[in-house]
C-alpha cells in the first residue's frame, strides 16, 4: 500500500495521506508517493482535494527517520520537499487541502502549498521545530511565513505555541471552517467550483498571482495586462464572456444567510 492513496473522483484528483498509525508524519517514501501522486494528478484532473486518513493530517517530518540523516542527507531531504511540494503549488491544477487534527511541522508546510485550505473545528497548528532542535525544511520560512508574516511564525516557533482553527482563520491559514467532519466534502465542493473555470485562467491564478505579487510594482503590472490578454484570447474565454452576455450564464447572488443592508 503506498503512503500517499489517489484516486479520481470526476474531474477530482483525490489525494490521500495514508499513515495514520504514525499520524501521517512524512517519511522518505511518503514523499516519493506524494510526488507520484501529484504527478498522476497533473496530468488526469481539473483539481485536487489533498486530505489524510485518521485523526490528523500530519504530524510533520518523520522523527525517527531524520534523527538517523548526515547533514548532508538533510540538505537533500529538504531539497526533495520543496521539489514535490513546488509541484503542488506551482503545478497545473489547484489543490484544496482538508484539514482535521494535528497539522504540525512538515504537515503545516504541507498545507501550506495548497492553494485553499479548509480545516474542521477540531483542527490545530505547532511548529515545534524550535523545541527539536530542528528547523523548518519543508518551505516554511518562504510559504507559511506568506500566509501569517514572520512575527507569528517566530512565535509560533520559539514558545511552542498552539493555534487554534479559530486563530489560525484570522491569521490567514484557514480560508474555511467546515462543520465537525466535513472538511472534506466542503473541499470537494470548492474543488468542483475550481474545476468548472477555463483551465488556463486557473494556471495564471496558481502561477502568475503570487509571482506577480514577488515581483516590483512596474513588473508586475505589465505581467498581469500580458497575462489579461492571454486568458481574453482563448476560444473559451469568448465563449464564457458571450454566454454571460446573452444571460445563459448564472449572475452572482449574494451570500447566503448574511445580512444585506441597502
Ligand atoms: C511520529 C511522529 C513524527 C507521531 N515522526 N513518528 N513533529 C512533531 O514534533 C509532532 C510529534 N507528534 C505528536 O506530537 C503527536 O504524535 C501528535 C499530537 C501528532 C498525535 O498524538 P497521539 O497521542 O495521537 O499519537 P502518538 O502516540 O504520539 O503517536 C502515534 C505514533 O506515531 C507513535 O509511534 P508508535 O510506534 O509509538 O506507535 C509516534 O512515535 C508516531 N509519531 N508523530 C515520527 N513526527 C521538513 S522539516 C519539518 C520539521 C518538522 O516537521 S518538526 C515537527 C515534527
Amino acid at each position: 500500500m503506498p503512503f500517499v492513496e489517489y484516486e479520481t473522483i470526476g474531474d477530482i484528483a483525490v489525494l490521500t495521506l495514508n499513515r495514520p498509525e504514525k499520524r501521517n508524519a512524512m517519511c522518505d517514501t511518503m514523499l516519493a508517493d506524494l510526488g507520484a501522486a501529484v504527478d498522476r494528478a497533473a496530468d488526469e484532473a481539473k483539481a485536487a482535494v489533498l486530505r489524510a486518513e485518521g485523526k490528523h493530517f500530519c504530524a510533520g517530518l518523520d522523527l525517527a527517520e531524520h534523527a538517523e540523516k548526515s547533514l548532508m542527507d538533510g540538505v537533500s531531504g529538504s531539497r526533495k520537499w520543496h521539489a514535490v511540494f513546488s509541484r503542488i503549488q506551482r503545478g497545473t491544477v489547484p489543490y484544496f487541502v482538508a484539514l482535521s487534527g494535528a497539522v504540525i511541522g512538515g504537515g503545516l508546510e504541507l498545507a501550506s502549498v495548497g492553494h485553499v485550505r479548509v480545516a474542521a473545528p477540531d483542527t490545530y497548528f505547532a511548529l515545534p521545530e524550535g523545541q527539536r532542535g530542528i528547523f523548518l525544511g519543508g518551505g516554511g520560512s518562504v510559504n507559511v511565513t506568506r500566509l501569517m508574516g514572520v512575527p507569528r511564525v517566530m512565535d509560533m516557533m520559539l514558545t511552542g505555541r498552539v493555534l487554534s482553527v479559530e486563530e489560525a482563520e484570522r491569521f490567514g491559514i484557514v480560508n474555511y471552517l467546515a462543520a465537525p467532519g466535513k472538511a472534506f466534502d466542503k473541499a470537494m465542493e470548492l474543488a468542483r467550483v475550481a474545476a468548472g473555470n477555463a483551465p488556463l485562467s486557473n494556471y495564471l491564478i496558481i502561477n502568475a498571482l503570487q509571482r506577480i505579487h514577488d515581483s516590483g510594482y512596474d513588473e508586475g503590472l505589465f505581467f498581469e495586462s500580458v497575462a489579461a490578454s492571454l486568458t481574453q484570447e482563448t476560444p473559451e474565454a469568448r465563449e464564457r464572456l458571450r454566454a454571460f452576455l446573452e444571460k445563459k450564464s448564472a449572475p452572482i447572488s449574494a451570500p447566503n444567510g448574511r445580512e444585506i443592508r441597502e
